[in-house]
């Protein structure tokens, strides 16, 4: 008898247990299921992320340096930081560095447009994605995840905008061109002759590259003064250094900066806003910087397979010197 029982309730466990393994494998899984099935998703703190910065060269460089590195910190991140010293060469030799280490996202804010198929590549062979970061690569869109940046021909048409209203549409204008070959000079460039082929009056009278530095952006400025002297009526500045470098040029020539010769450039940062409070400077054309928080966000994005845009452009605007004073303390670069 108590051997029968304990055989039919065995056999009793048994067959439920059979119909219940049936059930669960021909019922498919539900939402919650997949969820804890699925790969867990990475969060900062599982993350290395390398980052291969062009430079130091303007005070716009070293505030998007300071954002990233800041942001890193913050969210702690694990961050492999390399400063390329404005040379391509040393740029790709920090790609392939984060490459080796295996880094889960590389940041890249490249020096200029050209020569980046072949390491874009590797790091694609590797199976890292590239972020783009401020600046474009003239690469094929499956060799980077994102472009995060500005819209640099927007920023040169609102310089014409500007430069024309300034000088009612009659000036000789000479230009200081960012870094040759760069994303930003090239499409400053571009941009702003887009709007002046509509005014006659604007004559472009020479044009140089000053290499996004204040010193250069001086030395090239006291050379178009020796060359044009006081035909020169207004200065286009691919960046604010620039611009300052050519102030201190135009008032060593004994010209006044801002009335004599009128000045626009580009990026908004401090330098420009004290330039405009002391009437150097007649606009500022914005251009974001402060890029860290978004890089990140989209980093972890991109690790964890989620979709994101080819291109997160930054929002930006203008600025005048008659509010600068009360505009300048709100300023974060
Ligand atoms: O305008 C300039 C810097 O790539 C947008 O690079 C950036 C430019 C910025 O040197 O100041």
């Amino acid at each position: 008898m108590k051997i029968s029982v304990g055989l039919f309730s065995f056999v009793l466990v048994a067959m439920t247990l059979a119909i219940l393994g049936c059930r669960q494998s021909s019922v498919p899984p539900t939402a919650g299921q997949v969820a804890t099935a699925a790969k867990p998703k990475k969060s900062y703190a599982d993350v290395i992320i390398g980052f291969a910065q062009l430079g130091a060269e303007s005070e716009w460089r070293v505030a998007n340096t300071t954002s990233i590195k800041e942001t890193a910190d913050r969210l702690g991140i694990e961050l492999r930081f390399s400063d390329a010293q404005q040379k391509q060469e040393k740029q790709i030799e920090a790609v392939r560095k984060f490459i080796i280490q295996k880094v889960d996202v590389i940041g890249i804010s490249p020096i200029v447009e050209t020569g980046w198929e072949p390491v874009f590549q590797e790091a694609k062979a590797a199976g890292i994605p590239i972020i783009l970061v401020d600046r474009r690569a003239a690469v094929a869109e499956d060799l980077y995840a994102t472009y995060l940046g500005s819209d640099f021909l927007e920023e040169g048409r609102n310089a014409a905008r500007v430069m024309v209203k300034l000088v009612n549409g009659k000036a000789n204008l000479v230009e200081l061109v960012g870094t040759i070959g760069s994303a930003p000079a090239n499409d400053r460039y571009k941009g702003f002759r887009e709007v002046l082929k509509d005014y006659p009056g604007m004559r472009i009278i020479d044009s140089e590259s000053g290499d996004f530095t204040h010193a250069r952006g001086k030395e090239v400025m006291a050379e178009f003064l020796k060359k044009y002297g006081k035909q020169i009526t207004a200065v286009y500045a691919h960046n604010d250094d620039m611009a300052i470098g050519a102030i201190q040029a135009i008032e060593a020539y004994g010209l006044k900066p801002g009335v004599d010769v009128k000045i626009v450039s580009v990026d908004a940062a401090h330098g420009a806003f004290e330039a405009m409070i002391a009437g150097k400077l007649n606009a500022t054309i914005e251009c974001n910087p402060l890029l860290g928080p978004q890089f990140f966000e989209l980093a972890l994005k991109v690790i964890n397979h989620e979709a994101v845009p080819k291109w997160v452009p930054s929002q930006e605007g203008i600025f005048f010197p008659d509010n600068a004073e009360k505009v300048l303390p709100t300023r974060k670069y």
